[in-house]
Order: C-alpha cells, then sequence, then structure tokens
C-alpha cells in the first residue's frame, strides 16, 4: 500500500488500546524565560515550559511492514520539497484503520483481503472515492450568500452562489434561499458548480501572485500594532484624567 502523503499529515496505525501520541508535547526541564510585552513587563508564560513538537509523533517509527498490531507511523513530511510516497507492506489479512496524529478524527481504513479474494477494480475505486468525496462536498460546503461587488460574476460562477445584485429586492433573495432549503435537488445543483467559472482559478488565485504577495507581507520590516505606541492619541485618556471618577 503506498499513501502520497501531501500535506501536513501522519499515517499512523496504533497499537490497541493506545491513547494517539499528541503533536505538541511541554517540554520538560525548558522553561520560557525572559518574554517582555511592550511595555516591558512579564508574560505570564514565564516559567511555564516550551511546547515542542513531540517526536514520537513527528519521526518514522514501526518499519515498513505491518503485521496487524503495534504502532506504525509515517511521522510527519519533510518540510521541503515533494512528499515521498509512504509505503507499507501488510502480511495479514484484516481491516486496519489508520489516524492521523495531527488532525483527530482524520483516520482511513486499509482491508487487506487474502490473494484468492477479488479485489476492486481502479475504476471501482475511484467510483467509491467519487461517491464518497460528493458526500463529503455537500456535508462541508454551504451555499455562499454574495453582497459586495456587483462585478463578482467576472471571477467567480455566479451558479456556485447566491449573488444579491442578481435579485430584484431583498425578499426575491430571501424567498430563493427558503426554496432551496426545501428542494435539495436545487440546493445540490448550487454545490455541484465549481466556484471559478470552467473551475480554472481566476488570475487572483494565481500561486505566483499569492506567493509574492505574501513574500512581500513576510519581508516587509513593519513593527507590531502593539510596539506602535506613539501614535496612541492621547486623548481620550486627558479627558478621562480631566473628568477623573471622584469615589466617596
Ligand atoms: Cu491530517
Amino acid at each position: 500500500m503506498s499513501w502520497a502523503i501531501n500535506g501536513f499529515h501522519t499515517v499512523s496505525f496504533l497499537a490497541k488500546g493506545q491513547t494517539p501520541p499528541p503533536l505538541i508535547i511541554p517540554a520538560i526541564g525548558n522553561p520560557i524565560s525572559r518574554q517582555l510585552d511592550a511595555a516591558s513587563a512579564s508574560f505570564w508564560f514565564n516559567g511555564q515550559p516550551n511546547q515542542v513538537i513531540n517526536p514520537v509523533t513527528a519521526s518514522p517509527s514501526g518499519g515498513k511492514t505491518y503485521k496487524g498490531s503495534g504502532f506504525l507511523n509515517s511521522g510527519l513530511p519533510s518540510p521541503s520539497g515533494p512528499p515521498a510516497p509512504f509505503v507499507v507492506k501488510f502480511t495479514k489479512a484484516g481491516t486496519y484503520t489508520f489516524n492521523c496524529l495531527v488532525h483527530p478524527g482524520m483516520k482511513g481504513v486499509v482491508q487487506v483481503l487474502s490473494k484468492s479474494k477479488k479485489v476492486p477494480t481502479a475504476a471501482q475505486d475511484r467510483a467509491t472515492a467519487n461517491a464518497q468525496e460528493a458526500a463529503a462536498i455537500v456535508q462541508a460546503r454551504t451555499l455562499g450568500i454574495y453582497w459586495g461587488n456587483p462585478l463578482v460574476n467576472r471571477e467567480f460562477n455566479p451558479r456556485s452562489f447566491l449573488n444579491y445584485p442578481d435579485f430584484p429586492n431583498e425578499e426575491a433573495l430571501v424567498e430563493k434561499i427558503i426554496e432551496l432549503d426545501r428542494d435539495d435537488a436545487k440546493y445540490l445543483e448550487y454545490l455541484r458548480q465549481p466556484y471559478f467559472h470552467e473551475d480554472r482559478p481566476n488570475e487572483f488565485f494565481d500561486r505566483e501572485r499569492l506567493l509574492s504577495f505574501f513574500e512581500k507581507v513576510f519581508t516587509q520590516p513593519i513593527q507590531p500594532v502593539s510596539q506602535r505606541r506613539k501614535w496612541f492619541s492621547p486623548g481620550r485618556w486627558t479627558l478621562v484624567k480631566r473628568n477623573r471618577p471622584t469615589y466617596s
């Protein structure tokens, strides 16, 4: 069995009764120290342990062969380069659940059949995956209601969401929402539509464009807002001082 771990996930088979190892753990004997806020006051978390990635979760263990029990872990993907396939050989027929140690609840099942049993064809697998995906899309996606730029239809497929300017008035939009709420077929037709025209991301979602935007954000030396004390207007404070409350 080969996994392409395309993201920050693990493929982890747990031993019987094993609690999934956490991703982040406190580092014993390594407290945080001397962290000061903008006013040079000590943060409350000084003296608390540093939080680190758990090596049990991060590193591969258990080998490349699964005999049906014990802990076998892909570990976390390396931070750079395309993911290497994670290959495990199963020696015993059975049904094995694997978990992602990054995302609780993210799991899958490997069914190992004896050689004499028929396994689904690639096309059948694809059909099963498509059906699962369709169900997940319906479960995960909500129908967007947009009220903003009247030219939104240029960048996005107007059949994938409800666009307020497409309706004569608020009443008509509400009527449409009620109609879709009652008619699953019509509702699903919206969910099936791709967000983008012809399902091709528009220029604003261009990978290079986004990357250069983030590059700009992270390389510009901008002082955190919390440290820009000189820009605070003294107005409010002088007002408070002038009208100092009196207690008797
Ligand atoms: Cu995950």
